[in-house]
């Protein structure tokens, strides 16, 4: 059985896959209001190429008393620890979860809130968004890489991935490619908030993003993954050029008023930088002004 938490763009985007695949899913909804307005909705529906499907998947709240082998934890990066909390009296002993959350900093939140489960990390460049409420647009292709820093083993699971469609590797280093998206995200994410620009704006600031790779491969290499250093900076433009006309999702949170996950990319780049007394003095000038800028737009700094 595949319990997943949180119904929205990504929790919704595999649940739906792997309902398609005749696999077990049920979903874990926030309160019975929420549960109330799923079932009026009869299920989810994914639209893919402008296609609707629905999927008419069982879901319950967390008090649920039935117990969790595997989790698909789908809710943002500062919810992921509270929402494991509330679940783990119903995690069995070898519990797995699999945690979509983008950054770094919220898996090891995890961690200490389900001590007797397996983490398995994940980091994915498939992209989804809510056209309402329990409707998902799968808006991008892309590929997810799985991986436990603390155990090489991949789980026997990888097997539904694959039956549901969902592309996908077994990664060795999962925590270097999750720094190596984080660093990507840094350098470009909250400049599109401060520019208010589609990524594609940023070519107009060639120097400033090649002072934040710099010190996000000084972080790196310090950090000790000096493998998500290589060729940052020809990657960061060829995304800003792939993504030209796109939208960065903190642009989106921000302009959409939704709370950014600022403190597990940019927050925390900065804090490990502090950790290792790392002077980086645009990455640290770069955090000031988004949390300004939040603040100045009424939304939450952290
Ligand atoms: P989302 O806001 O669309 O969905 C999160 C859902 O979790 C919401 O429906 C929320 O109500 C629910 N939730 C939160 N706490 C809960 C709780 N305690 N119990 C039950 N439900 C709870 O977010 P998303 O876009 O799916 O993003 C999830 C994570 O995946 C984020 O870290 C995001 O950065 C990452 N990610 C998203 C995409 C994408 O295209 N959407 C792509 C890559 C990575
Ligand atoms: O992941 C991204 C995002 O918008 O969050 C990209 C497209 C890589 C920009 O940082």
């Amino acid at each position: 059985m595949w319990h997943i938490l949180g119904a929205g763009s990504l929790g919704s985007l595999w649940a739906t896959r792997l309902a398609r695949a005749g696999l077990p899913v049920q979903l874990i909804l926030r309160d019975q209001a929420r549960l109330r307005s799923y079932q009026h909705a009869g299920g989810l529906t994914l639209i893919e190429q402008g296609e609707a499907q629905h999927y008419a998947i069982t879901a319950h709240i967390p008090d649920h008393p039935q117990p969790i082998q595997r989790l698909l934890l789908a809710c943002k990066a500062y919810d992921a620890a509270a929402a494991v909390s509330q679940l783990a009296p119903r995690l069995v002993p070898g519990a797995e979860i699999l945690l979509l959350q983008n950054g770094l900093g919220s898996q090891d939140e995890v961690a200490r809130a389900a001590p007797q489960a397996r983490c398995i990390f994940a980091s994915s460049t498939e992209g989804a968004f809510r056209q309402a409420d329990f409707q998902v647009v799968f808006a991008g292709h892309g590929h997810t890489w799985l991986g436990d820093p603390l155990d090489l083993q991949p789980p026997i699971w990888l097997e539904d991935l694959r039956q549901a469609g969902i592309g996908h590797d077994w990664s060795l280093n999962i925590t270097s490619r999750l720094w190596r998206k984080l660093a990507l995200n840094c350098a470009i994410n909250p400049l599109t908030v401060l520019h208010d620009c589609r990524n594609g704006g940023l070519t107009e600031h060639p120097a400033h993003i090649t002072c934040l790779c710099n010190e996000l491969i000084e972080l790196l290499h310090c950090c000790g993954h000096s493998a998500a250093a290589e060729n940052l900076h020809d990657e960061v433009q060829r995304v800003i050029l792939a993504t030209a006309a796109n939208y960065s999702s903190m642009h989106q949170d921000v302009s959409q008023g939704r709370r950014t996950e600022i403190t597990y990319l940019l927050g925390y780049a900065c804090n490990a930088a502090q950790r290792h007394q790392l002077v980086l003095p645009h990455l640290q000038a770069l955090h000031g002004q988004l949390l300004a800028h939040l603040q100045a737009h009424g939304l939450p700094s952290h």
